[in-house]
């Protein structure tokens, strides 16, 4: 769905899109202490007019406290504080919860270990005007990967292979986290329905919006290991990821062959249900006063 530079592919250019509205960057944690501060910082300076929102899973580390030090001295920062560790994917779906809730015109996910640059944010946001998703993409030309282990990268773009294989999506990045939706597409996605909690959550998010029609642009980013902190990538995430994209790809084939639609639970939205809706702006309303 894209032509490898982040330039909307045809399809795009044929509808019209709204303008975006006010964003809200959610960032999700779970033991990014020595992280969240600089991320934070570095995104309120990139996109001072963005609100963010920090997603902590009740890290051991603090991180919550800190999050709610940042939030204490700045209007834009909120925190939600969530019970235990859920994975990223529960994590994301409470932020999106709140941000609709809260009249925000475009999320976007960010991680917290400075791997998604927040000086890139602008860059896409610029695609979102002509796109109802934007994915920063590592394996479009210009995007790159700086201080990766060969063994990470090799699970990324083997991750991303398999699930453009199995599940037929035009997306050369599909796992990756660095992303700006607009709000009409959250809500066309069927979200009360997802269930991935790892990375899957990442894969399920855009096998859903090209299969629900919308118009997906993968512009190019340079993603940065983290110095800092632990990755929380497990086995067990893998084989959660494995397993589903897997299943998805059997079902989609079998239902093809059976002559059912071959998007059984993509959602009930997309472009055309959604008519005109998505051309009208959406403004935060006043966020109430202590912590999401
Ligand atoms: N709230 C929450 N955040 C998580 C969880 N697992 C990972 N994260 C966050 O998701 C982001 C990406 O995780 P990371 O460990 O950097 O994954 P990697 O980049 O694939 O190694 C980071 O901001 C993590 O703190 C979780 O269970 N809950
Ligand atoms: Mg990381």
């Amino acid at each position: 769905m894209n032509d490898g530079d982040g330039t909307p592919a045809a399809a795009g250019r044929e509808r019209r899109f709204g303008p975006l509205g006010t964003a809200l960057v959610i960032i999700p944690t779970y033991n990014e202490a020595e992280n969240i501060k600089a991320i934070v910082t570095r995104v309120r300076e990139a996109v001072p007019e963005a609100h963010v929102l920090v997603a902590d899973d009740n890290s051991p580390d603090g991180t919550g406290r800190l999050a709610d030090e940042l939030a204490a001295a700045d209007d834009h920062v909120r925190v939600m504080h969530r019970k235990g560790k859920e994975g990223l994917g529960a994590a994301y779906l409470a932020g999106f919860r709140w941000g609709l809730e809260h009249g925000y015109g475009v999320l976007i996910e960010m991680d917290a270990d400075g791997s998604h640059q927040p000086e890139e944010l602008p860059r896409l946001l610029t695609a979102l005007k002509g796109a109802d998703l934007v994915l920063g993409s590592r394996w479009v030309p210009g995007g790159r990967v700086v201080n990766w282990p060969k063994s990470r990268e090799f699970i990324s773009r083997g991750g991303s292979m398999y699930s453009r294989i199995a599940l037929d999506l035009p997306l050369r990045d599909i796992t990756g986290g660095y992303r700006a939706f607009r709000r009409e597409t959250l809500e066309g996605l069927g979200l009360e329905e997802v269930a991935s909690q790892g990375y899957c959550f990442q894969v399920d998010l855009a096998r859903r919006a090209i299969k629900a029609g919308y118009h997906v642009v993968e512009v190019p980013i340079t993603f940065v290991e983290r110095e800092l902190g632990d990755s929380k990538m497990s086995r067990d995430i893998l084989v959660e990821a494995l397993w589903r994209v897997t299943t998805w790809g059997v079902g989609e084939r079998v239902g093809k062959v059976l002559g059912r639609d071959k998007r059984p639970d993509a959602g009930s939205g997309g472009p055309e249900a959604q008519g005109d809706k998505s051309t009208k702006p959406a403004e935060p309303t006043k966020v109430p006063d202590g912590n999401a």
